[in-house]
């Protein structure tokens, strides 16, 4: 074995070297690996003992990409452009041993090699639009050379991982190796290739699918309009397209040129570098510094849930899916069977979109018992309380649960607004008491708030954190004050919202500028989706707020065909020109003259309070650091993750002109924009958010 640096050796192995690379964790390309692999292919080609190279890693994985670290820092050492060149150029036959993942720049690798094999498990895919960039070596027109345009944009576009047994369909693997004997397989295939004198097959000269597709603009027409809504507002997806048509009508050589010049144009942008900093952002969101060590994260076998409503249900949904038994505890049996059957219907539904077999819904259905009475919760390891938002109610609940719960066992609230150590001081071990703020639909949303009260111990912390992900969730662990860290921010937004209206910003306005800046919809369309009832009673109405208003004239959202919006039968949406009106009066009673509001002043108004206010959330200490806030946001807010969260956003403009329009708008309209402390002490000391970080 020959060591050829810190991370890359080469071994003969019966006359094929075999080149191993060992970067943990995700043998990412940066400069070692390159130098490495460049370094090792010199010295295979250059022995007459070795016929051929096989190229492998250790560790977990195989090359999971280029080392996103390394983005937007000097170059060094050699190119990736120069170790593919050695590698598809090599006279001697090069083959891609894959395990793990092979993702965007490690694919890209095993794609200039000659030949490719994987185990069965591993999986392949070219990720980059996650991270806002494009395959930018060589992916975009190799790929397409292999499986043909449509696939490849297919893939490219989501970023999807393909498996293997896909990929060998696909034509992207040659063969598929014995799970153990991944290195054994790859060296025989390589030999074969020597002994049976197969040729050096070069993608770049496969040229037959691309040829197919040329002439047929209809193909990328067809794919922009299918997915306009999915790519709305993000650069990448776009570029990729033009790409693959590069691929579809250009010699490679320019298709390459194109990739080139539109990687780094994307890499330069800020799309791109939002998109990073959450790619990071939402994985350190998992790190709690400061919990002890020796914190024993408890087992969690069992589940108790108490309410069947659509929170409750969707919640159970969470811990069936992975195999934990859930019992579910209501006050009514109507309520409990009408539970129970949404879950059915539930799982149906998504069986009926072929993404669930019949049998995995009954398997999940069997975890699944319901009853009356709280005593059944005695033995749980988990009980979340999912009842209507009411103290007493509340805190009735967790003084039985404390009498009937085992020792050891967490003791959970889904509440969303609750004082949570008020919740827990009815009980007599507030240590095990947490918050687990879901979001609705509780099984869709992958956001859930992890609401540490103020003696919650360590363990059941680090249990939590670890059961969300084990059910998929992404979350985010915060503390305790009105509206945690998500809804007290919408707090602001939402009442900007309302005060532009009666300003002179129409609704519509106010949706379409939120619209455009990428939330999936504005606040008045997701007031008229959620329904504007809710919390509303007839018998109490007093045509006091215009919410009260558009009830009382049975304008309460899409379901009655009304509310800030006209609805046709197609649902679409229309202004209303009834509403313009009841707006225009009540602007009037409050003495409000109408005025032109800009998109600007808009945006500004909605979004700087947001930031003002994720400043004193962490002044507070409730959010442990400025990109858990932009996680919460990105997943449970449809915050647009190519500006990354509100925190970056803040960051991205510059918190010296957010600083400067929150005391413009306090002079003009106010208190409620008071800058925080924090955000005039970043300013003051010319630093940002990004500059604050204990998890790193
Ligand atoms: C690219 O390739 C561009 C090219 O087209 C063109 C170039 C010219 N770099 O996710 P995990 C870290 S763009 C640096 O928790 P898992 C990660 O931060 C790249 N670091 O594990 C974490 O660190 P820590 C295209 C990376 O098992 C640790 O590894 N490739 C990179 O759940 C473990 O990660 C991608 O976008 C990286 N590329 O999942 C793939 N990747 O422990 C991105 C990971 O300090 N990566 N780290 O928190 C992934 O999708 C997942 O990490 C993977 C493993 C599936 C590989």
């Amino acid at each position: 074995m020959k060591t050829i640096n810190n991370v890359a050796t080469l071994t003969n192995v019966n006359g094929v070297g075999v080149i191993a690379i060992n970067f943990p964790p995700v043998n990412a390309l940066s400069a070692s690996v390159r130098d490495g692999i460049h370094g090792a292919m010199q010295a295979a080609i250059a022995d007459p003992a070795i016929d051929a190279v096989v190229l492998r890693c250790e560790g977990s994985t195989f090359i999971a990409g280029a080392d996103i670290t390394e983005f937007g820092k000097p170059p060094a050492g050699v190119s990736l452009g120069e170790v593919q060149r050695i590698l598809e150029e090599s006279p001697k036959p090069v083959v891609a041993a894959i395990h793990g993942t092979a993702l965007g720049g490690g694919l890209e690798v095993a794609l200039v090699c000659h030949y490719r094999i994987a185990v069965p498990t591993a999986r392949l895919g070219l990720p980059e639009v996650n991270i806002g960039l494009l395959p930018g070596a060589g992916g975009t027109q190799r790929l397409p050379r292999i499986v043909g345009p449509e696939a490849a944009l297919e893939m490219m576009t989501s970023g999807a991982h393909v498996r293997a047994k896909d990929a060998l369909q696909s034509g992207l693997l040659d063969e598929l190796a014995p799970e153990d004997d991944l290195s054994g397989a790859a060296v025989a295939l390589a030999r074969r290739v020597v002994d049976e004198k197969r040729p050096l097959r070069k993608i770049r000269d496969q040229n037959e699918k691309v040829e197919a597709a040329r002439g047929h603009p209809e193909i990328f027409a067809k794919f922009r309009q299918a997915n306009a809504k999915k790519f709305r507002g993000f650069e990448a997806p776009k570029k990729i397209i033009e790409c693959v048509e590069a691929a579809v009508n250009l010699p490679i050589d320019e298709g390459l040129q194109l990739e080139r010049k539109y990687f780094m144009e994307l890499m330069k942008g800020d799309q791109s570098a939002a998109q990073r900093y959450y790619f990071f952002a939402s994985r350190q969101a998992w790190n709690v510094p400061g919990l002890a060590k020796d914190a024993a994260v408890l087992p969690v076998q069992s589940v108790g849930v108490i309410g069947a409503g659509t929170m409750g249900a969707g919640i159970a949904m969470n811990f069936l899916n992975v195999g934990i038994p859930v019992h579910i505890v209501e006050t009514r049996q109507e309520a409990l069977d009408r539970g129970l059957k949404t879950i059915r219907t539930n799982y149906e539904n998504t069986a009926k979109k072929g993404r669930l077999t019949a049998q995995a819904i009954e398997e999940r259905m069997a975890l699944l018992t319901g009853s009356l009475d709280l005593q059944n919760l005695s033995d749980m390891d988990l009980v979340i309380e999912a009842v209507f938002e009411n103290m007493d109610v509340k805190k009735d609940i967790f003084g039985r649960l404390d009498r009937i719960c085992k020792a050891g066992a967490i003791l959970a609230s889904n509440t969303s607004a609750l004082d949570l150590n008020e919740i827990a001081s009815a009980t007599s071990r507030p240590e095990a008491v947490i918050g687990l703020h879901f979001f609705s639909p509780a099984n869709v949303m992958k956001l859930l708030e992890v609401v540490r009260g103020a003696k919650t111990s360590d363990s059941v912390i680090a249990t939590s954190m670890q059961l969300a992900k084990k059910i998929g969730k992404v979350a985010v662990l915060v503390g305790v004050c009105p509206g945690f860290v998500g809804n007290r921010i919408l707090g602001q937004r939402q009442r900007e919202a309302n005060a532009l209206i009666m300003e002179g910003a129409m609704p519509w306005a106010v949706d379409r500028v939120l619209y455009d800046f990428g939330f999936p919809m504005g606040p008045f369309a997701m007031s008229d989706l959620a329904g504007l009832d809710l919390g509303w009673s007839k018998e109490k109405s007093s045509s006091s707020t215009l919410r009260e208003v558009l009830c009382e004239m049975d304008r309460r959202g899409q379901k009655t065909g009304a509310g800030f919006y006209d609805y046709d039968e197609k649902r679409t949406a229309v202004p209303s020109p009834v509403v313009e009106e009841i707006i225009q009066r009540f602007a009037q009673k409050q003495g409000k003259q109408a005025r032109k509001v800009s998109d600007e002043e808009i945006l500004e108004r909605c979004i700087y309070p947001m930031i003002n206010e994720g400043a004193k959330i962490l002044e507070e200490g409730m959010a442990i650091r400025a990109s858990d806030i932009d996680v919460v946001w990105v997943n449970g807010y449809g915050w647009p993750v190519y500006r990354g969260g509100p925190m970056f956003y803040g960051d991205l403009v510059g918190l010296p002109k957010v600083l400067a329009k929150m005391k413009e708008f306090e002079a003009s309209h106010g208190p409620q924009f008071k800058p925080a402390k924090l955000l005039e002490e970043l300013v003051a000391s010319g630093r940002q958010f990004s500059d604050l970080n204990p998890g790193k």
